[in-house]
């Protein structure tokens, strides 16, 4: 499938606290560059990261792609899940330390809300591990649903906690 004028821009979220984290990482956009109907437009910095929501956890390697895709949200998610699968990804219990994450982060500006699959991802605008690589790519670009851009979103956060620091070279 050609990726063409037809395509939206879709934003993932990549992330990995389990192994080599930034092999992992670059390995998994590697493979969403290789599926039919998805090429990567952009990537930001990789961030060493501080365990979010979760306590005793090894650091975070993340990052966020921007990716033209030409097939609708769904099948991107499956395909999300069976990268994660092909690369070792055990699912036991919500948050467990994971070989890679990926999660859709934005999908145009569409806004979807079923028991799977939520866009924007409902926790993006409190995540500096999200924001930081976000403002990197599209400080402008506004929330389809806060209607704020990503640069008041990440100005909006406390200045302290949530360590993103920048991985050099990366
Ligand atoms: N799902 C629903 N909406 C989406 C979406 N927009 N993108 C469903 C991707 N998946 C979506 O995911 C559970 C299910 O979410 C999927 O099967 C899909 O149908 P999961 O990956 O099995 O579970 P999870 O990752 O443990 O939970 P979740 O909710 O994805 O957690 P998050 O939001 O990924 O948070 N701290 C730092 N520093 N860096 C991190 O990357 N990540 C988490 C996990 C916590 N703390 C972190 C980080
Ligand atoms: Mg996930």
């Amino acid at each position: 499938m050609k990726v063409n004028g037809m395509s939206r821009k879709a934003f993932i979220g990549v992330g990995s606290n389990l192994g080599d984290k930034i092999t992992n990482c670059l390995t998994a956009m590697a493979r969403v560059d290789r599926t039919p109907g998805c090429r990567i437009s952009a990537r930001s910095g990789l961030f060493r990261t501080e365990p979010v929501g979760v306590q005793g956890h090894d650091w975070y390697a993340n990052a966020v792609i921007a990716v033209d895709v030409a097939i609708p949200a769904r099948p991107l998610l499956e395909r999300l899940l069976s990268i994660e699968v092909e690369m070792g990804r055990k699912r036991k219990r919500k948050w467990d330390p994971r070989t890679i994450d990926l999660d859709i982060l934005l999908f145009g500006q569409e806004v979807i809300d079923e028991k799977d699959l939520t866009v924007p991802h409902p926790l993006m605008h409190l995540r500096k591990f999200v924001l930081v690589p976000m403002v990197q790519l599209v400080p402008d670009l506004r929330h389809p649903v806060l209607h704020h851009t990503m640069k008041e979103l990440l100005d909006n956060l406390p200045g302290e906690g949530q360590a993103v620091i920048p991985l050099e070279g990366a």
